[in-house]
């Protein structure tokens, strides 16, 4: 009789593996569409049981030089589909790491976000997300860092599934607090909020990188920072990257670089104390290099160096000999030192030979 029983025993622990091994065999597939603030979307497919992060990232950065002064948004999630991966606690609500969902530049005082079931969509999870800054300093997205929020979720049954992202409110941290975002509204169109699913977490590439070497020269001691500003000529894309120079003898190649450029038409313009600014048209469709240089004020040669060869061929365009203009418009701009700009005479190579002799410097700005 005891025999029998455990034999029965037996069979009942077989018989419970087997269901459990029947309930993990589950198979099929979801296909997520993540929907940004302003609608884009990206859509792919996962294995049930596979894990996924997803990215919202906001560019701000043509507002306020990215300065944001609060935020208050929710994702929204199919939760018959997908469920958050990352432990949290659906009691407290907190979320562990907020750094991951705020990670901002500059300290800030991030308020609290919390996971749970949204009441606002049924059949939907929820992510809340909400920050402010008492003072008007703000907190700061750069284009290297600006990831909204990063959420990991787990698919756990086959089907179709959207996250979405709804901002309530964006606004950003200048004295009058102007709203991009206003309840919902998106009253400044004027940021981006591009989206992304990977699996697993991969650097996101929302455009393409615009590099290359900036040449400039030395002038005065303290006068090392090289500008460049690139901006789109069909599109609001525009960012600012400073390079300080490292010269080799009176020369200074120095490498920039601006990442996740959006394909189009861009203006490059590249400044430094006592150089004359030049901008360089660049179109981008893929990863692209365009070196530039620019020269001090009075390079006539564009050699880097002021000294009388500059004062000669200056007063050689003045006579009528050359015409700078049409040889490189950027020498002649170099050249017309004095005024009247925009033409050159007797004055301008003046100014040039005193400069050459140490006279009466052309280069003024002395530090930066
Ligand atoms: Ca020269
Ligand atoms: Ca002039």
């Amino acid at each position: 009789m005891r025999k029998l029983l455990s034999v029965l025993l037996a069979v009942l622990i077989v018989a419970s593996v087997t269901v459990v091994s029947f309930s993990a065999a589950e198979t099929g597939t979801a296909t997520v569409t993540l929907k940004s603030v302003k609608g884009d979307t990206v859509t792919k497919t996962y294995a049930v049981g596979e894990t996924f992060t997803t990215y919202t990232y906001l560019n701000a950065s043509q507002i306020n030089s990215g300065k944001i002064g609060s935020l208050d948004g929710t994702q929204y999630y199919t939760n018959s589909v997908l469920e958050l991966a990352e432990e949290y606690d659906p009691v407290e609500g907190d979320v562990y790491d907020v750094e991951t969902v705020f990670p901002v530049t500059k300290t800030a005082t991030v308020a609290s976000g919390h996971w749970t079931e949204s009441e606002e969509k049924p059949g939907m999870g929820a992510v809340y997300y909400n920050a402010t800054i008492a003072s008007y300093s703000g907190f700061k997205f750069d284009a290297d860092n600006k990831a909204l929020i990063i959420c990991k979720y787990k698919v756990k049954a086959a089907g179709t599934a959207t996250v979405e992202n709804a901002f309530t409110t964006l606004a950003c941290s200048d004295y009058d607090l102007t709203r991009i975002v206003n309840k919902g509204v998106i009253v400044n169109d004027n940021f981006t909020s591009p989206v992304a699913l990977s699996e697993p977490a991969t650097p996101v590439v929302t455009g393409y990188t615009v590099s290359g070497t900036a040449t400039s020269y030395k002038t005065n001691d303290g006068v090392n920072d090289v500008t460049l500003k690139l901006t789109g000529s069909d599109n609001n894309y525009t960012d600012t990257v400073i390079v300080t120079a490292s010269y080799s003898g009176v020369k200074a190649d120095t490498a920039y670089s601006f990442e996740n450029v959006p394909a189009g038409e861009y203006t490059l313009s590249v400044e430094k104390g006592n150089h004359v600014t030049r901008e360089y048209t660049v179109s981008v469709s893929a990863d692209t290099v365009q070196n530039v240089k620019i020269c001090p004020i009075g390079d006539a040669d564009s050699n880097g160096r002021v000294n009388s060869a500059d004062a000669k061929r200056t007063s050689q365009h003045a006579n009528g000999q050359i015409d700078l203009k049409e040889i490189d418009p950027y020498q002649f701009a170099c050249a017309d030192t004095a005024a009247p700009k925009n033409r050159i005479n007797s004055a301008d190579a003046k100014a040039i030979s005193q400069h050459a002799n140490a006279q009466k410097s052309l280069w003024t700005v002395t530090a930066e």
